[in-house]
């Protein structure tokens, strides 16, 4: 078998998406994400004009070696465009193997160690009342775990805080959105939030929260403490990742767990934070960590370090990345939990997928391959608009992480 083409479908269902589809001379086809948010067309024109042509003629059997060819053949390593256009070759490569071999991908990866993949939701509100509203409507969706976003007193927009529920979308059109942050008001407002959802929604659900990279370590040491009496499952990227030790500093003064990898896009990442036990779960996803085979081996390496996998499912990462991030949660012995932020209904009438949500859990579903693609005429009725992530800064105006 060989392929005989790779087809690049740039789409905006509702958001933009980057999806790649790889066809064999014998009629398989797979398919895979390669979307990274505000930054799309420098990742469909990696795959389009340097990737795709090394893949014509090629096995697309030899997953493991196409991933090493793509990575080391390049010289240039790592970085979020390459790493998008890795795991989109690499997904399909994988969605292909499935089909030949009439297997869901998940049996290929050893078959499953759990009966469903547990998922949590975002629940997000400009106050208090409206956050408890969303978390109640969650419970009775039958999530079990929850990620708990409010708007701060004082600050005009909130990242993570919109009007959408269920699904929310961060990327605004045209020029990027400024936001401003205050870390005083935050901090003192946000223990006062989770006291409230613990108090009326008991000690059993699992709360979350995201603090979106904008903290220093020693603010997140003091947040992480000032939450652990609402027992959190995790306190998702307090500081930049950058730097691992903020990390260690981080963990001297709390046991609130800790969370961090959206933006990681290989090992190199975070080996040094799951080697030192400095979090305790790693969020890296299929599409900007190399795909399945990449995603797996840093699941592998936390497994022997006491981490579990968290990944992001935020609705910027398509129904493909989506299936192929809980055929590796079903079958990795040490998933911990697994985003899952609805698409809107464009999205999912252009990715038709096999998964589906039943009291709190996601399964994928048995159809061979990763069980999604990608309506290629319907795709074609929603072009490619320019959106960006907001940026951020302090209320004085200094740039400030986000
Ligand atoms: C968030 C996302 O879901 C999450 O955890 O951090 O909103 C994230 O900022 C976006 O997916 C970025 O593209
Ligand atoms: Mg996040």
């Amino acid at each position: 078998m060989q392929v005989t083409e790779g087809r690049v479908i740039v789409s905006r269902p509702g958001r933009n998406f980057v999806t790649l589809k790889l066809v064999t001379d014998e009629g398989v086809t797979g398919v895979g994400d390669a979307t990274l948010n505000g930054r799309e067309l420098a990742v469909a024109s990696y795959l389009r004009d340097h990737v795709v042509p090394l893949l014509v003629g090629r096995d697309p059997a030899r997953i493991e070696d196409t991933w090493q060819f793509l990575y080391k053949g390049a010289y240039w390593r790592r970085g979020p465009v390459t790493m998008s256009a890795i795991a989109a070759v690499d997904t399909a490569l994988w969605d292909i193997k499935g089909k030949v071999a009439g297997l869901p991908v998940y049996q290929l990866l050893g078959g499953r160690s759990r009966d469903g993949v547990t998922v949590y939701g975002h629940a997000n509100g400009e106050t208090v009342d409206d956050v408890l509203a969303e978390v109640a409507r969650y419970v009775e969706l039958g999530y079990r775990a929850v990620r708990v976003q409010c708007g701060i007193p004082g600050l005009p927009i909130t990242y993570g805080v919109s009007d959408d529920k269920l699904f929310y979308e961060p990327a605004g059109v045209a020029l990027p959105p400024e936001a401003s942050w205050s870390t005083e008001a935050y901090l003192s407002f946000i223990p006062t939030v989770f006291a409230r959802v613990r108090d009326e929604f008991g000690p059993a659900l699992r709360l979350l929260h995201d603090a979106h990279h904008r903290l220093t370590p020693i603010e997140a040491a003091r947040l992480g403490k000032s939450l652990e009496p609402y027992e959190l499952t995790w306190l998702e990227d307090p500081v930049p990742a950058e730097l691992p030790d903020g990390f260690r500093l981080i963990r001297q003064h709390t046991t609130t767990p800790l969370a961090v990898g959206e933006v990681f896009n290989t090992i190199w990442d975070c080996e040094q934070l799951i080697r030192e036990q400095l979090v305790d779960y790693v969020r890296a996803t299929v599409v900007h960590a190399g795909g399945i085979s990449h995603l797996r081996r840093i699941f592998d390496l936390a497994a022997l370090h006491h981490v579990r996998s968290g990944s992001h499912g935020a609705t910027d990462l398509s129904p493909v990345c989506m299936a192929a991030a809980l055929h590796l949660d079903l079958a990795i012995p040490n998933f911990g939990l697994q985003e899952y932020m609805r698409h809107t209904e464009e999205t999912d009438r252009v990715f038709p997928h096999a998964y589906h949500f039943a009291a709190g859990y996601l399964h994928p579903g048995d159809e061979p391959g990763l069980g999604v693609d990608i309506d290629e005429e319907l795709a074609a009725r929603y072009p490619y608009q320019p959106a960006y992530l907001p940026v951020n800064r302090l209320v004085d105006g200094t740039m400030h992480s986000w």
